[in-house]
């Protein structure tokens, strides 16, 4: 009798976690749209960076980075120290050159969430 109750705890707790973990894969914030998006080419003198979330986060590092020079951006502006749904950026007007953001941020849920994304400023570097 005992055994059999045990089984049924054993099986109840495997599908619960079975069930929460698929449901938080599909709560994990991302940024699911960024201007300029992932791939895109601007024109030169870009200076500010938007990136959106799929749900409310708290971004905690953010680094633009030229690929070509290896340099790191710094920002105009800081980040935002609470949740929130959309980001915006100012940068000192970017020159031409490929750009990496690479970004760190916690969901609403506490999960903490990482990402990147490239963007290529046109004209002569
Ligand atoms: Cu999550």
């Amino acid at each position: 009798m005992k055994k059999i109750q045990i089984l049924i705890a054993a099986s109840m707790l495997v599908f619960g976690l079975a069930a929460s973990l698929g449901q938080t894969t599909y709560a994990h914030t991302k940024v699911n749209k960024s201007i300029p998006a992932d791939g895109a080419t601007v024109a030169a003198g870009l200076s500010e960076i938007e990136l959106h979330f799929a749900g409310k986060m708290r971004l905690t590092v953010l680094k633009i980075t030229n690929s070509g020079s290896g340099e790191a951006v710094s920002p105009k502006s800081s980040l935002p120290p609470k949740f929130v749904s959309q980001v915006n950026i100012a940068v000192p007007p970017l020159v031409p050159g490929d750009y990496n953001v690479a970004w760190i941020g916690v969901g609403s849920d506490g999960h903490v969430m990482k990402g990147e994304f490239k963007f290529t400023v046109a004209g002569k570097p």
